[in-house]
């Protein structure tokens, strides 16, 4: 079934200059760019998009790395793009990501507070139609 997925550059990729190279492997994976805007979460925001972290040890690290500048936001389109993308970017480690994913290729641990890598994905339907309800209420 055709589906959407919430996709973010997190600061640290827009801040790198890895925007064009994230959208690149998107679209050459095939997926359809449904919507896309640089904007800079506010703290509001983000706890709603990342509700089941608030209150954890790396929640405030979070929203600090998440505020300190725009994001890319995207809503991509395809079959199965939910899972599709969240194997494209990589495990939520950076440094142990496998080579050849996003996160693997690009990403780093920089901080021992939060870790910075490089993109979000949404991790199931109902997280895909929550947050593009928050990120694009239009849609
Ligand atoms: P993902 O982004 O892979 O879906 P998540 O939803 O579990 O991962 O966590 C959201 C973000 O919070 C993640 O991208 C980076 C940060 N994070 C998660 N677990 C962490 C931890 N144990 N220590 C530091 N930062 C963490
Ligand atoms: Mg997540």
């Amino acid at each position: 079934m055709t589906e959407r997925t919430l996709i973010l550059v997190k600061p640290d990729g827009v801040k790198r200059g890895l925007a064009g190279e994230i959208l690149r492997r998107i679209e050459a994976k095939g997926y359809t760019l449904v919507a896309i805007d640089l904007r800079t979460a506010t703290a509001e925001l983000l706890a709603k998009h990342y509700e089941e972290h608030v209150g954890k040890p790396f929640y405030e690290p979070l929203v600090e790395f998440m505020t300190s500048g725009p994001s890319l936001a995207i809503v991509a389109e395809g079959e199965r793009v939910i899972e599709g993308f969240r194997s494209l970017a990589g495990t939520t480690d950076p440094t142990a990501a496998p080579p050849g994913t996003i996160r693997g290729d690009l990403g780093r641990q920089w901080s021992t507070a939060v870790l910075q890598n490089l993109v979000h994905g949404s991790d199931s339907p109902e997280s895909a139609d929550r947050e593009i309800g928050i990120w694009f209420p239009a849609l």
